[in-house]
């Protein structure tokens, strides 16, 4: 009795570790599917097309989303907000994930064309204009890529005050400097809204700074 006690609980974690191995496979290989759905078409590419945007760094985009079905605008960014650009990490869920995957391997200038599958847009449900199991298109225009990821030795760097909590002054004199550094300073308008963007994104308890934890999204990620 025993000992085939013993046998079922090994059997039980062999199929585990297998079972759980293939699962792992599937699900690799849906992925690497789902990623062939976004279809990219290049726009327009700079003569210089450099840094290229990767996972993790910090982008300003326009974009302007269509739905494939009739071509209708439901979204765009150079109306809404102003006509400010969005400010957003790539490759890490802060948009649609046909976003994140069409965004990908771009340089400030560059123009694109992304057709997105409804699985890597917005589902079955849809959302606000959105219908349900909507391909979408979005038109794509990268104004400045800036490197991440984001490194603590970067959060460091921002925090000047070295109390390990991130203040919007500090933000400010960061984005200024890294602006400055690419030879396009902008207003401070500019960078109020952009830092009004950054801290809705990423200051999660809404205490006014940025936290180690929040400002280290890899650490949610990799988990
Ligand atoms: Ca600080
Ligand atoms: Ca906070």
């Amino acid at each position: 009795m025993h000992s085939g006690k013993m046998w079922r609980s090994r059997s039980f974690t062999l199929c585990f570790f297998v079972c759980s191995q293939i699962s792992l496979l599937a699900l690799l290989a849906r992925a690497a599917e789902d990623k062939d759905e976004v279809k990219i078409e290049v726009v327009f590419v700079p003569e210089v097309c450099t840094p290229k945007s990767k996972k993790g760094d910090l982008i300003n985009a326009h974009y302007d989303g269509y739905l494939a079905k009739d071509g209708s605008k439901f979204y765009c960014s150079r109306t809404e907000k102003e006509g400010h650009p969005q400010w957003l990490v790539v490759g890490v869920g802060q948009v649609i994930k046909g976003l994140d995957i069409g965004m990908m391997d771009m340089c400030a200038g560059e123009r694109r064309k992304v057709t997105i599958p409804p699985a890597l847009a917005f589902g079955e449900k849809g959302k606000g204009p959105v219908p349900p199991n909507a391909t979408v298109v979005f038109e794509v225009e990268v104004l400045s890529v800036s490197t991440g990821p984001r490194t603590m030795e970067a959060f460091g760097r921002m925090d000047l005050d070295k109390d390990r909590s991130l203040t919007k002054p500090e933000v400010k004199e960061y984005l200024k400097l890294e602006y400055e550094k690419g030879g396009k300073p902008r207003d401070d308008p500019f960078y109020e809204k952009m830092i009004d963007d950054i801290f809705r994104k990423n200051d999660h308890d809404r205490d006014g700074q940025i936290s180690p934890k929040e400002y280290n999204i890899f650490q949610h990620d990799e988990l």
